[in-house]
């Protein structure tokens, strides 16, 4: 009878040993699976970004991550991307800063009327910016890379011309765009990239202020044949990752996907600069869309009214404590140095 319950006994030893082993090595048991969310298309920049970094991420660690990626808004839609991720909803997100203005208020004035000559120089200067202040805003996430659009023109289904002619009309953008519409008299109209297709098409607006690369991959050429050239302001966008899933990566995988941060901020805005190009021949060739650029006298009148916007957003940030004029001051900096370096 004793020597049986010694044999249990050690029987329940062995099992407990093996489960163990099993529940501590995850390595054993394949690769790790991560979800990464997008909001829009799959053809549209965020989501080509998504799939080069996927790519490289699977590839560097040599299979020890597969990622599925979710288009779309097919997992987390472009509002609740950050708070998604948190509840971890989605292991990755990426997201359009510029669509919650308040939230992120260090890393959105890079949308602020600063001269941001291209999506390249905007993502770098990004970048940096959110290494420098490491803002509160993201102390929840693992943030894996930030980047911007190109800077932001006027797409309409009629010419715009002249402050008359914009005057009144109901145009699409948010976030620091949204202020500049309204500065120029627009009847400026908030909404994600997303939502805005059916609003173009069902004429809820007239037209939409972004960077170009939309007239050909949302196909917005065939609705608004006029692009004016204003060149302002780029939209911020961070990709972030739920702190859990991050701490539960293995240490090398962790070391990839981190190395990878400026590397992939510098590649998206690279793509969106070429890709911006060949839209804007891409809607010239195919719908003759019209492209204006304002002359001298008329440019200068719309560039006065902007320059209120950054005084403004100075005070506000400052009442809000935060050092504002050293942000702006570091987004001129950051911007001159990678314009002239890369
Ligand atoms: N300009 C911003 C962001 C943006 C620009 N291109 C795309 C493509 C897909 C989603 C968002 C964006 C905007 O107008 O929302």
């Amino acid at each position: 009878m004793k020597q049986k319950s010694g044999w249990i006994l050690i029987g329940i030893f062995i099992a407990t040993l093996l489960v163990a082993a099993f529940v501590s090595s995850p390595a054993t048991a394949g690769p790790a699976t991560l979800s990464y969310a997008n909001f829009p298309p799959a053809p549209t920049f965020p989501c080509v970004q998504m799939e080069r970094w996927k790519k490289e991420v699977e590839k560097r660690t040599e299979g020890k991550v597969v990622i599925n990626t979710f288009p779309g808004g097919t997992l987390l839609g472009a509002k609740n991307m950050m708070d998604g991720v948190i509840a971890g909803q989605a292991d990755i997100g990426c997201l359009c800063m510029a669509y919650q203005p308040g939230r992120f208020m260090i890393t959105n004035a890079t949308s602020l009327p600063l001269g941001i000559p291209s999506a390249k120089a905007g993502s770098l200067a990004l970048w940096e910016l959110y290494k420098k202040y490491k803002p509160k805003a993201f102390a929840k996430v693992k943030v894996l890379t930030m980047f911007t659009t190109a800077p932001s023109n006027i797409m309409s289904k009629k010419p715009v011309k002249t402050l008359a002619d914009i005057k009144g009309l109901d145009l699409r953008a948010s976030g620091g765009a949204a202020q500049i519409l309204k500065a120029w008299g627009a009847n400026q109209v908030g909404m994600p990239m997303s939502a805005t297709p059916e609003a173009l098409q069902k004429g809820v607006v007239q037209g939409l202020f972004s960077s170009l690369e939309v007239m050909k991959d949302f196909k917005y050429a065939e609705l608004c044949r006029y692009v004016t050239m204003t060149d302002t302001v780029i939209y911020p966008f961070a990709v972030v990752m739920n702190m859990d899933s991050w701490n539960s990566l293995p240490e090398d995988v962790r070391k990839v996907i981190a190395d990878m941060g400026e590397e992939q901020s510098a590649w998206t805005g690279t793509y969106m600069d070429a890709h911006v190009k060949e839209s804007v021949e891409w809607s010239k060739k195919s719908f003759n869309v019209e492209f204006t650029e304002l002359p001298k006298e008329e440019k200068a009148k719309w560039d006065s009214l902007l320059s209120p916007i950054v005084d403004e957003w100075i005070r506000e940030a400052k009442s809000k404590g935060f050092p504002a004029e050293a942000i702006a001051e570091d987004i001129k900096a950051f911007t001159c140095k990678e314009s002239s370096d890369k």
